[in-house]
């Protein structure tokens, strides 16, 4: 039996013994149910979710099955969606009792909790309060704004956070580009855009080529940096599906998260009674962060012992395959070779003997599945590890074929969607002559800003405009302490927005919250009820309807927001009957297909294909569109996802940043985190018994973390609680976005930019006994 230990007069932490699933996740979704006010319409709507004719889900962007189940969400989906359609508003009257100073005092949760935003609203510097503002004045307000930074456009950014639908991601780019500039980041910029750089290079497409079916035939599963049961927890069915048919599934993590460990189907009855978990990973391995690239070596070096043991017709490698698919073989197995075991063992924190057990069930599997997230892709040499995986894949022939592939699981529900359908700050990466001739639209020639690129300007104050469409910037981003205070000195900040959050709050000198629906609700237009579509994880796109009235009569819908900023801040620079689109949606569709008549001709026709429809993968077929016609092995330069933030000193550990079972980003639901058993508070640092001997703390000591580089800034969050738990030795956990002023902006993916915030090289020291503690940040 697990003992609850009492850290603080808030904190409690109680290591999780039940299964992910189970009667604990039935629990936790009547909670949000009652919370947010709304059981009974609530329940209706879940039984829409994720169907033909429904709606997707507004959490993640697992793959939607053609023959769902009658419940077709899971705890965090539901979470999500309760949150979304709560009975709770934030009025203008809301904003009239509390000046924007006031409210920055409040965390992420409260600020989020609070409710739905019901209507426009502008900042006033006279009073410090955001006021009720008619649409008509906010659009051509911003408008005129947008227009004076004219002749140079690059000074404004439009952000896209991975919800927008593919309709109003496609009139997003399309505004962007019509003003004038690429500045065009989202949350890939954040998350995959490691795989989107790593992927192409290695077999020619820039997502995953795994489909649902490749689970039914798979032999063998490799699961590496991500959490299933927080994360995109209906995946837990597919593997569930695979574990009872004796599927070994390998895991690599840091963290021995509960989702990889068991699982009881809270859906299936006679499981939930008889109460007999399934277990999910068949090993498990507890990589040091940013082991993963030295693991996958060994597991490579285990493979090629073995080919060279192997008897004729036995052959682990497939040879037919790298002849035939393949470049590079020659130089990786050098590379391969050259590497030796210490060195893999002392970068991966595992032994020889767990890799070569590993590569063992590799070698015996015909088809094998490689899944993968952040801990692979938030690191500074993440493509290469990325890359590596592929290689690994490759060896046997395990791309292009049923049962096998690369699964990088995405992150927000659309996320992969607006790529495919023109968010980028990458010009070539769209087709600029097709969008020329359809819509009139000199696409600029010129790279705009990623992500970290687009704060990097903000600080020197070359960028003047941040429009952001959903997301949260400002927490999620980071260098907090350096990024806060340029923000406020943008001229011009626009959030579209269903719920308050602080990006609202820091605000420039001209500011406006304009509220949009969420995808649950009705969204009607001058031709009737709209729909919108989007892409999966599995590059398959879907349908999607609201199902419940707006939650405020005022609100516009993203794709009219896009609209009427487009004719605001770039009158004449299109040819688009902008009106017309937002009258019927499907004529955004038509357009869509027009401009990516491969992926998507007869879009409306397929909108609602049960299952959906995918995109066309070359590399799902074994044509691949790279730079040698061939699948390539990549050399990774190093074995450490990290070198540039290895802890070189005893006193430093490497941070990791987490979610915790509690949250989507930065919007958090609440402060527990069941799964890894921690209740009352986010302020912890997650660490092995024997550093917190070493550096003389004790568990529940109050400490501050700071960064350790030497570039001149300081970086501390301070007031964190200790907490003893099973990670590897010099690794730590802290949860984002709490810890993000400690990420500096420059320690990101060499070449994806992605920021590196799953090793972080830390300083812990003890903080004086005194300090009440905090539920979350008092955000400074
Ligand atoms: N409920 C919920 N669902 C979500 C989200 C959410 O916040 N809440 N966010 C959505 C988004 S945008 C995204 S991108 C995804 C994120 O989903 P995940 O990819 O699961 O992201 P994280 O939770 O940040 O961390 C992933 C895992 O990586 C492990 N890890 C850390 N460092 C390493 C390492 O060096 N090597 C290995 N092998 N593992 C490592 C951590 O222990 C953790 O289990 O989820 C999406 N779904
Ligand atoms: N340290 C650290 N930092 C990280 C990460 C990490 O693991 N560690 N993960 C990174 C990753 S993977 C990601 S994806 C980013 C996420 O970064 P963001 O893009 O900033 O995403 P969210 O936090 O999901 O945005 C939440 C806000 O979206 C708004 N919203 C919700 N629904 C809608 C809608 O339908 N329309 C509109 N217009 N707005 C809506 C709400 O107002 C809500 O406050 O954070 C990144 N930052
Ligand atoms: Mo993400």
């Amino acid at each position: 039996m697990a003992i609850r230990r009492k850290l603080s007069s808030i904190l409690q932490v109680e290591p999780y013994e039940g299964p992910s699933g189970g009667w604990g996740s039935v629990r936790s979704l009547a909670k949000s149910l009652t919370r947010e006010h709304v059981p009974l319409r609530g329940s209706r709507v879940l039984l829409s979710q994720n169907k033909t004719g429904g709606f997707m889900c507004v959490s993640c962007a697992w793959a939607k099955p053609a023959d769902p189940r009658v419940f077709e969400f899971c705890e965090n989906g539901a979470k999500a969606t309760t949150w979304e359609i709560t009975h709770k508003r934030v009025t203008p009257e809301f904003f009239a009792e509390r000046t924007v100073t006031e409210l920055e005092s409040w965390d992420d949760h409260e600020l989020e909790a609070a409710g739905r935003l019901t209507h426009p609203m502008r900042w006033d510097a006279t009073i410090d309060k955001y006021v009720p503002v008619s649409w008509e004045e906010a659009f051509s307000e911003i408008g005129r704004e947008l227009q004076a930074l004219q002749p140079e456009p690059d000074r404004a950014v439009f952000y896209t956070s991975g919800r927008a639908s593919l309709e109003a991601a496609f009139m997003y780019g399309l505004l962007a580009r019509a003003y004038g500039t690429n500045n065009l980041p989202d949350s890939s910029n954040m998350c995959h855009e490691t795989s989107s750089v790593a992927l192409p290079e290695s077999i020619g497409v820039p997502v995953g080529t795994c489909t649902l079916d490749d689970f039914e035939k798979t032999d063998c599963i490799f699961f590496f940096g991500q959490n299933v049961g927080t994360s995109s927890p209906r995946m837990l069915h597919q593997l569930q599906e695979a574990a009872r048919r004796g599927v070994p599934i390998v895991t690599f993590n840091p963290l021995r998260e509960r989702g990889l460990e068991q699982f009881v189907n809270p859906q299936a009855p006679g499981e939930m009674l008889a109460d007999m978990p399934t277990r999910i990973s068949s090993q498990y391995h507890q990589v040091k962060s940013g082991g993963d690239t030295a693991a996958i070596m060994g597991i490579a070096k285990a493979l090629l012992a073995r080919e060279a043991r192997a008897d004729r017709g036995a052959h682990v490698i497939d040879w037919a395959f790298v002849r035939e698919h393949t470049h590079g073989w020659d130089d990786f197995t050098s590379a391969v070779n050259r590497c030796e075991w210490s060195e893999i063992e002392q970068r991966s924190g595992l032994s020889r003997d767990a890799l070569e057990v590993a590569a063992a069930v590799y070698a015996q599997a015909k088809s094998a599945m490689f899944i993968y997230g952040m801990g692979l892709t938030q690191h500074e040499r993440g493509v290469e590890t990325v890359q590596t995986v592929v290689d690994l894949a490759l060896m046997r022939g395990n791309i292009g074929r049923p049962g096998a592939g690369i699964c990088p699981v995405r992150g927000h529900s659309n996320v992969q969607g607006q790529r495919t359908v023109g968010i980028t700050e990458k010009p070539e990466m769209v087709p600029a002559d097709r969008i020329k001739e359809l819509f009139g639209i000199d696409v600029p020639k010129g790279k705009g800003l990623t992500t970290v690129e687009a704060c990097a300007k903000i600080i020197d104050g070359s960028v003047r405009a941040m429009i952001l469409l959903g997301g949260n910037l400002v927490r999620s981003v980071p260098e907090h302490r350096l990024v806060e205070p340029a923000w406020r000195k943008l001229r011009l900040t626009v959030n579209i927005l269903t719920k308050l959050n602080r990006s609202a709050l820091v605000h420039g000198e001209v500011s406006y919250i304009l509220p949009c629906l969420g995808r649950i609700e009705f969204d009607e237009q001058a031709s009737g009820r709209q729909a919108v579509s989007m892409e999966d994880s599995t590059g398959c796109m879907h349908g999607s309807r609201g199902q419940v009235p707006a939650a405020s009569a005022h609100l516009l819908s993203e794709p009219k927001i896009i609209a009427e900023l487009a004719k605001a801040a770039a009158p004449g620079r299109s040819t688009i009957p902008w009106d017309d689109w937002v009258a019927d949606y499907s004529r955004i569709r038509d357009a869509i297909a027009a401009t990516y008549p491969d992926i998507f001709h007869d879009f409306n026709a397929r909108l609602w294909q049960p299952g959906g429809f995918h995109r066309p993968l070359g590399a799902r077929h074994r044509q691949w569109k790279t730079a040698t016609g061939k699948a390539n092995f990549i050399v990774p330069s190093s074995l450490a996802s990290d070198p540039g933030a290895e802890a070189r000193d005893q006193d430093v550990v490497q941070l990791i940043t987490l979610r915790s079972n509690g949250q989507f980003n930065t919007t958090i639901y609440s402060y527990d985190d069941r799964f890894r058993g921690i209740y009352g508070s986010r302020r912890v640092v997650l660490m092995h018994r024997n550093d917190i001997n070493r550096l003389a703390l004790a568990e529940g000591s109050m400490v501050t973390l700071s960064t350790a580089v030497d570039d001149g800034v300081t970086r501390e969050v301070q007031g964190l609680r200790v907490v003893a738990y099973n990670i590897p030795e010099g690794c730590a956990a802290g949860y984002y976005p709490e810890c993000n002023p400690l990420l500096p902006l420059w320690h990101h993916e060499k070449k994806a930019k992605t920021p590196a915030a799953k090793s972080i090289p830390v300083r812990v020291r003890a903080e004086g006994p005194g300090r009440p503690d905090a539920r979350s940040v008092r955000q400074s």
